[in-house]
């Protein structure tokens, strides 16, 4: 199967079950249940669950429980996107080509809808459905905890606010944040498969590695996106970065250098995988895709 049929195969799945977990049905306050499934059920391209299941797959996990693993995650991905626009942090109206959360419903709900979808990720996690075994699944939450938490995600996202006041553009500090605010969860990603599929140090070591490069691939495409593509393409504001003076790799590597920066961590990325043979083709494709995307 192709890198495409797969993402695609994959978003269609992660949309049936998000739909599923978020239920309106059984829902206590159907305000917030209603705007977690805006945010979390509007099109978003479901890359993070694509890594969770080709890793689970590669190395021999079962495929609903690594989509539960992966839907979990894209739960903390919406909640980060929802309150990333809100007014206090990036202030954005539009996402995934729609008015963002706060601005369909208002800021509290918003706020709450965030909340939901953190929350919510680990009732998926440690639900029994999600591995029989209590001990996989109080990893999974362990490591998922530790991406999205004050030393992955949060904690990047702290820094990169830290950044922008001080307009600094050391790239030392530029690649260590952005390891944190979107490598964490791309980590979480690739290491869940593992995990589920209870792989040895060697696998997991290998999947993490390959993480860290397209992680950083995908946030150097990200900073070629908002200087090149345009709201309609990207769902999005675009000029973000040097509005709100960010510091990125475009800063420092110049368009071209980028360009070029993110191929050779995608080549990287795919030698990583030499002992996966063709089973990891799909992957291999996906590392491309990271640095070829066009939203
Ligand atoms: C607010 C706790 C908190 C964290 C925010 C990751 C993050 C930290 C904010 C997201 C804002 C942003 C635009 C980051 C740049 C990289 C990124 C995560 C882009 C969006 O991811 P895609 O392209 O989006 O996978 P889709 O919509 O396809 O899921």
């Amino acid at each position: 199967m192709t890198f495409q049929a797969a993402l695609k195969n994959t978003a269609n799945e992660i949309e049936v079950m998000l739909d599923g977990l978020l239920s309106l049905e059984t829902s206590r306050a159907p305000r917030v249940t209603e705007a977690m499934r805006y945010s979390a059920l509007a099109q978003g391209k479901r890359l993070r669950p694509f890594f969770v299941s080709e890793s689970a797959r590669i190395l021999g996990a079962d495929r609903q429980q690594a989509l539960r693993v992966g839907a979990a995650l894209e739960c903390i991905h919406c909640y980060s996107l929802v309150h990333d626009d809100l007014p206090a942090m990036d202030d954005d109206d539009l996402r995934r080509g729609k008015p963002t959360c706060h601005i369909a419903y208002d800021e509290a709900t918003a706020i709450l809808a965030g909340d939901g979808l953190l929350t919510v990720a680990f009732e998926i996690v440690a639900d029994p459905a999600t591995h029989k075994d209590g001990a996989v699944r109080a990893e999974l939450a362990l490591e998922l905890a530790r991406a999205s938490g004050h030393n992955g995600m949060v904690g990047g996202q702290m820094l990169d606010l830290a950044a922008e006041q001080k307009h600094s553009h050391d790239l030392d500090e530029i690649i260590a944040i952005q390891s944190l605010k979107t490598g964490a969860l791309f980590r979480f990603s690739l290491e869940g498969g593992a995990i589920l599929a209870q792989a040895g140090a060697d696998d997991r070591a290998t999947m993490r590695t390959f993480a860290d490069k397209i992680g950083l691939a995908f946030q150097i495409a990200d900073d070629i996106l908002d200087v090149e593509s345009s709201p309609e393409q990207l769902g999005k504001a675009t000029q973000k970065d040097a509005d709100a003076g960010k510091a990125t790799f475009i800063d420092l590597f110049g368009l071209d250098g980028a360009r070029q920066k993110a191929g050779t961590l995608a080549d990287e990325a795919c030698d990583l995988l030499a002992a996966y043979g063709d089973k990891a083709d799909t992957l291999r494709e996906a590392a491309r895709f990271i640095v070829e995307r066009k939203n």
